[in-house]
C-alpha cells in the first residue's frame, strides 16, 4: 500500500492519500472485481476521520482514497483499512497536529440529505471541536447551534457542552423545512459553519401509512398468535379439503411464505375458542368448536419452545365455544363465558380458572355475557367487563371466599350493544371500545341487549384509575364498523382496521378498507390508507416486533342471515404513518427478564433521542380483539449509553409474561420490539 501522509494538519486532507492494494496470500496483486475498501480509525484519541471511507477497487485490485482528513485533539492516529473476506491492514502512525489558535471547527458533519423534522441518526449528529489559544481543547463550554442557512427551524436540543477533548457532541437534531440548509454552530466570537444538509418533504405515506400485498396462506387465520420467539400461530376453521381445521406456525423473518408453514397438528378442534399467553410464554387455549354454538371442554397449551402441543391436559368443567381467557395477576388463567358442549347452546354462566394444572369454577359468579366478553385486568387486579353488552361489570375472583363475585359498572354512552366492536387497553388502567353493533337477530339466550340495526362509528374509553370511573366519548370514526379489529401501536395511538359498515350480521358489500388512526392525546380519528381486501367477521389484526400490523383472515364460517362470507386466506401488513418519517431509533441491548419495580438498563444508540418507552403484551387475536392485549408507557431516566426504565410496579399493570418494549422518538418514530418477560 501506499502510507498516508505521517503528520496530517488538523482538518486538512492528507497531502499523502493513501492507496491500498489487495494481494493474495504471496504477495501478489489480484483484482478482486466488485471489492471495495472501508478506511476505519482505530485506537482512543477522540479524533474523527472523515472523507469517503469506502472506495472500490479499480481494474489491479487497487482503492485509491482521495480526500481522508483527520480532525480532533493532537495526537498519533492509524487507519485500518478492511475489505470484506480479507485480512484487514493497519497504516503507520500518523501524527496530528493541534488545530491552529483558538478555533472551532465541525467534527462531524449533518447529514447530507434528511426528511423535515427527522430526528438524524447519532452517527449523523454533528460535533464541534472547540480549542484554545494555544491550540489546546476547551473543555466545559457551551455551544449553541442555529440555521446559517435556509428558512427551515432548527429542533431539538440546540446546545451541547464541549468535553475534554473540547468535542461539543450534538444528540438529537433535526431541521423543519425543505431545500438546502447549513447550520452555524456558536460559543463566544467564534462560530463555524457546517455542510449543508438537504431537506426533502415527507412523503404522503407519512400521513397515510401503507399497505403491502396481499400474502397468501393456506388456511384462513382467523386466530392468530404473536410467540414469544417472534413466530405467528394461526389457525382456521377447516382446511382446504373441508376437514378439520390445523394450526400453522409461521416464521416472517424465515423469508418463506406463510404456504409454508408448518403444519402442527392438535388433536381437537381449535376453532371458535379462547386464548392468551401463561406466564412462561405458552399459549392456553380454552375449548373449541364442536359445532356451531356447541363448545369443547378440552384445555390444550401450546410451547413456542418446542413447537408442539401438549399432551393429555385435564378438562374445563364445561364445554366452551366462544370464550375469552384472560391471564390474572398471579398467573392463573381466567375464562369467561362461551357455549357448552350440550343443550340449546346455552352460555356457560361459571368463570373457571386455570392454576397451572387443573380448573377451578367459579361458583359465586355467575352471569350470562354474549360471544367473547371484552374483559382486562384492571389496575386494582380485578377483572373489568368493557362490553359487548351495554353495562359494564367488574369481576372479582377473590371474592366470596375465593368463589368470585361480579358487580355492575357503568354503561357505554352508546345505547345498543357494541357486538364484534373491538376493545384494547391502550395504557396503563385505559380502555378504548369502538364501533360494533348493528344485528337484532344476534342473540344471546337468556338476556335480551338493545340491538340497532347498524354497527355504530363511535367509540368511548374509561380510565379505570380514577375513583368513580366512566365511559367517556372517544370520538367517531369516519365509517361505522362491526367486526373491526383494534390495535394498539408503539406510539399510544389505536389503528383500526377492516370490518363492515352494513347493518345486519356481516354484509360485506359495506366493507371498509381504509385504516383509521386514534389519537388518545387529541381524541381524534384520522383515515388512512385503504387495503386491498374485504375483511370483516374472523378477521383479525397483529401488532408484529417490527412495529408493522398484520391484518389478515375473513370468513370459513358458516353463512349467517344469508349474505356469503368469502374465505380470505391472507394477510396484508399495514406500514403506520410513523414508519415515513425518517431514521428510526435502535435498542441494541434489553435484559431477557425484568422485575416488578425494578430499574433496568435499556441500551440504545439514541442517546438524548429517547422520548418515550412502551410495553406492548404480545398479541392472541380472534373475533375482532385481543384477548391478551394491553399496552403501558414506562417512566425513564438517562443513563450511560441508554436509558434507565422503570418496569411495571406490579403485575395487576402487567400480568406476568413476555411483552415488546420499544423506544421512541419526539416524533413517535419506533423501534423494533425487543421481547422481554416481565415477572
Ligand atoms: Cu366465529
Amino acid at each position: 500500500m501506499t502510507q498516508p501522509s505521517s503528520s496530517a494538519e488538523n482538518g486538512a486532507p492528507f497531502g499523502q492519500q493513501p492507496i491500498v492494494q489487495i494481494e493474495d496470500a504471496d504477495g501478489n496483486a489480484v483484482a478482486s472485481p466488485g471489492a471495495s475498501v472501508t478506511a476505519e480509525l482505530t485506537g482512543a484519541g477522540g479524533a474523527t476521520l472523515t472523507g469517503s471511507l469506502v472506495k472500490s477497487v479499480d481494474a489491479q485490485g487497487r482503492a485509491t482514497f482521495t480526500d481522508l482528513s483527520l480532525s480532533g485533539p493532537a495526537g498519533t492516529y492509524t487507519i485500518q483499512f478492511t475489505s470484506t473476506g480479507l485480512t484487514s491492514v493497519s497504516s503507520n502512525d500518523i501524527t496530528l497536529g493541534a488545530p491552529a489558535g483558538a478555533g472551532l471547527i465541525v467534527t462531524t458533519q449533518p447529514p447530507s440529505t434528511a426528511l423535515t423534522s427527522e430526528v438524524w441518526d447519532p452517527a449523523s449528529q454533528p460535533a464541534v471541536m472547540l480549542t484554545d489559544a494555544t491550540g489546546n481543547p476547551s473543555s466545559g463550554v457551551t455551544v449553541t447551534a442555529g440555521v446559517a442557512s435556509g428558512s427551515g427551524t432548527l429542533e431539538g436540543g440546540l446546545t451541547a457542552t464541549t468535553d475534554v477533548a473540547g468535542i461539543a457532541k450534538f444528540l438529537d437534531l433535526g431541521i423543519a423545512g425543505t431545500g438546502a440548509h447549513t447550520l452555524q454552530f456558536t460559543t463566544g466570537t467564534l462560530s463555524v459553519t457546517s455542510s449543508a444538509v438537504m431537506l426533502s418533504a415527507l412523503s404522503a405515506e407519512a400521513a397515510t401509512g401503507k399497505w403491502g400485498p396481499v400474502v397468501p396462506w393456506d388456511i384462513v387465520p382467523l386466530h392468530m398468535h404473536l410467540l414469544y420467539t417472534g413466530k405467528i400461530l394461526g389457525w382456521g376453521r377447516t382446511e382446504s379439503d373441508g376437514s378439520m381445521g390445523q394450526p400453522r406456525l409461521w416464521d416472517p423473518l424465515s423469508g418463506q411464505p406463510p404456504t409454508s408453514a408448518a403444519k402442527i397438528d392438535a388433536d381437537t378442534m381449535l376453532f371458535c375458542a379462547g386464548h392468551a399467553f401463561l406466564p412462561d410464554g405458552r399459549l392456553l387455549v380454552s375449548g373449541g368448536h364442536k359445532s356451531d354454538d356447541h363448545g369443547l371442554d378440552v384445555t390444550n397449551i401450546f410451547d413456542p419452545a418446542s413447537e408442539s402441543w401438549v399432551p393429555g391436559l385435564p378438562k374445563m368443567a364445561k364445554g366452551r365455544w366462544y370464550p375469552t381467557v384472560t391471564e390474572l395477576p398471579d398467573g392463573h388463567m381466567l375464562t369467561v363465558a362461551g357455549r357448552d358442549t350440550t343443550g340449546n347452546g346455552q352460555v356457560v354462566t361459571i368463570p373457571e380458572i386455570w392454576n397451572g394444572t387443573s380448573w377451578t369454577q367459579l361458583t359465586g359468579a355467575s352471569k350470562i355475557l354474549p360471544y367473547y366478553p371484552r374483559d382486562f385486568v384492571a389496575p386494582d387486579g380485578t377483572i373489568f367487563y368493557a362490553g359487548e353488552l351495554p353495562q359494564s361489570f367488574w369481576l372479582d375472583v377473590s371474592a366470596n371466599g375465593g368463589t368470585g363475585q361480579w358487580t355492575n359498572g357503568p354503561s357505554h354512552i352508546y345505547g345498543f350493544s357494541r357486538e364484534y366492536g373491538s376493545a384494547v387497553m391502550y395504557e396503563k388502567g385505559k380502555i378504548l371500545y369502538v364501533g360494533g353493533g348493528g344485528d337484532p337477530a344476534w342473540n344471546t339466550p337468556g338476556i335480551n341487549p338493545p340491538e340497532d340495526n347498524a354497527p355504530t362509528a363511535t367509540a368511548e374509553m374509561i380510565d379505570l384509575n380514577s375513583a368513580n370511573p366512566q365511559w367517556q366519548s372517544a370520538g367517531s370514526m369516519a365509517f361505522a364498523r362491526r367486526h373491526l379489529n383494534a390495535t394498539v401501536l408503539p406510539d399510544g395511538e389505536v389503528l383500526a382496521t377492516g370490518g363492515t359498515r352494513s347493518g345486519g350480521f356481516n354484509d360485506l358489500s359495506g366493507a371498509v378498507h381504509q385504516a383509521e388512526i386514534w389519537d388518545p392525546a387529541t381524541g381524534d380519528w384520522t383515515t388512512l390508507a385503504a387495503n386491498a381486501v374485504d375483511r370483516g367477521y374472523h378477521s383479525v389484526s397483529l401488532l408484529l416486533p417490527d412495529a408493522t400490523v398484520l391484518h389478515g383472515a375473513s370468513g370459513n364460517a358458516d353463512d349467517v342471515g344469508g349474505a356469503p362470507f368469502p374465505d380470505q386466506k391472507s394477510h396484508e401488513i399495514f406500514q403506520p404513518p410513523y414508519l415515513f418519517k425518517g431514521a428510526r431509533p435502535t435498542i441494541s441491548n434489553v435484559p431477557a427478564t425484568v422485575g416488578y419495580g425494578s430499574d433496568f438498563q435499556l441500551d440504545t444508540p439514541n442517546i438524548g433521542q429517547v422520548a418515550k418507552v412502551r410495553l406492548i403484551k404480545l398479541g392472541s387475536v380472534t373475533h375482532a380483539f385481543d384477548q391478551d392485549g394491553r399496552a403501558l408507557t414506562l417512566s425513564f431516566t438517562s443513563s450511560i449509553g441508554g436509558v434507565s426504565v422503570t418496569a411495571p410496579a406490579n403485575a395487576n399493570l402487567a400480568p406476568p409474561g413476555y411483552y415488546m418494549i420499544f423506544i421512541l422518538n419526539r416524533n413517535g418514530v419506533p423501534s423494533d420490539g425487543q421481547m422481554v418477560k416481565v415477572q
